[in-house]
Order: structure tokens, then sequence, then C-alpha cells
């Protein structure tokens, strides 16, 4: 069973910022898909939660060097 967990990313304008999170996320184990959004500066991402807590995906983007936040 999977959860969808979507967040903000702030500031990415190109797509080699989405490049970089989707590896950073691609690898982590528990995560089954990562879409980023330049547009939207939006991330949603497929997860197992009973293998990755959903802070830990967010912190993992924040380990690469990006801001992320909640939707309101
Ligand atoms: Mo593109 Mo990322 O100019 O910091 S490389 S948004």
């Amino acid at each position: 069973k999977t959860r969808t967990l979507v967040f903000k990313v702030v500031g990415i304008t190109c797509a080699s910022c989405v490049a970089s999170i989707e590896a950073a996320l691609g690898g982590i184990e528990g995560v089954q898909s990562v879409m980023v959004s330049v547009l939207q500066g939006r991330a949603v991402v497929k997860y197992v939660p009973e293998i990755i807590a959903a802070k830990r995906i967010k912190e993992a983007v924040e380990d690469a060097g990006f801001e992320v936040a909640d939707f309101p």
C-alpha cells in the first residue's frame, strides 16, 4: 500500500533541479515514484509509509539543497 506526499519545493526554475530532486529521492528505499513540476514548484512522491516516513522524504530534498514547504 502506498501513500502520496505532495509538497512545495521553493525556487526551482529549470529541469536541472528537477533531475537533482528526482535523483535524490529515486534511490531511497520505500520511494516508489517521484514527479517534480517546475511550473508548479511542486513535488509528488508515492511512497510506502511502513518503510519510510514522509518527514524523511522532505529531509532528503533539503539535504540535496532545496527548501521545502507545505501547501496551505
Ligand atoms: Mo536551474 Mo536549479 O537554473 O537551482 S539549476 S533551478
